[in-house]
């Protein structure tokens, strides 16, 4: 299970945006797979009729804790990277919104403290993100400290939290829930419409239900 975890495994792209800021140790035969996978996209998209909608680009900037950083070594923005290409996969798809990674750093979370709220204060605080976003939309805080909650988003805001899940496969789909809050999205509760809001299905599915599509429409311009 913990190898299979530390396996890095191709993402889907969705412009060629999303390679400019890879990492500089992104193992060569992925970026091969991926790389080609676009460009046979932008082959496709050339030859089909202007696109009914712009797509919306949100630059991300990665932060990851001493724990995160710990867990996935020499790899941490690599798997810090998948998780944000596996997250937009479906804003993409339905909504035309690509996440870009722009910006990787650090934060020490505080070890003694598991409330989601105050960590994801205190990584805002310590990136500097109040004040200065250096040209960031979205600030996308990673740990893998003990925490009470799988993540934490303000809805409409800016910023989230999440925590390493048992696998780094599930990691997006909680990363596809705490965007989502920024883009206005509720808590749907334990159980509900299959949508990555509801608690019950979050980690099987990449949908949304109806009202949160049109909730995410209505907030596409957001970032
Ligand atoms: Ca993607
Ligand atoms: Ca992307
Ligand atoms: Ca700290
Ligand atoms: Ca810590
Ligand atoms: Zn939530
Ligand atoms: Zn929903």
């Amino acid at each position: 299970m913990i190898e299979e975890d530390l396996k890095i495994k191709p993402v889907r792209i969705e412009n060629s945006k999303d390679l400019e800021n890879l990492p500089a140790n992104y193992p060569e035969d992925i970026k091969k797979i991926i790389t080609g996978n676009i460009s046979a996209k932008n082959v496709n998209l050339q030859s089909s009729i202007a696109q009914a909608t712009t797509t919306n680009t949100v630059n991300v900037w990665i932060i990851a804790d001493e724990e995160y950083r710990s867990t996935f070594g020499s790899n941490w923005q690599t798997k810090a990277y998948n998780t944000i290409e596996g997250a937009d996969d479906a804003f993409n798809n339905d909504h035309s919104i690509n996440f870009v990674v722009g910006k990787y750093s650090t934060w020490d979370s505080t070890d003694s403290e598991d409330n989601c709220s105050v960590l994801l204060r205190e990584a805002q605080s310590e990136s500097g993100w109040n004040s200065n976003h250096q040209g960031m939309d979205m600030l996308a805080i990673f740990t893998d400290q003990s925490m009470d909650k799988r993540g934490r988003s303000e809805r409409l805001g800016d910023a989230w939290i999440m925590k390493h899940q048992i696998t780094a496969d599930w990691d997006w789909h909680v990363g596809q829930h705490e965007a989502s809050h920024n883009y206005g999205c509720p808590d749907n509760g334990y159980t509900g419409p299959v949508c990555i809001m509801t608690y019950a299905n979050m980690m099987i599915t990449a949908n949304w239900c109806v009202d949160c599509d049109q909730t995410i429409e209505t907030n596409r311009n957001h970032f």
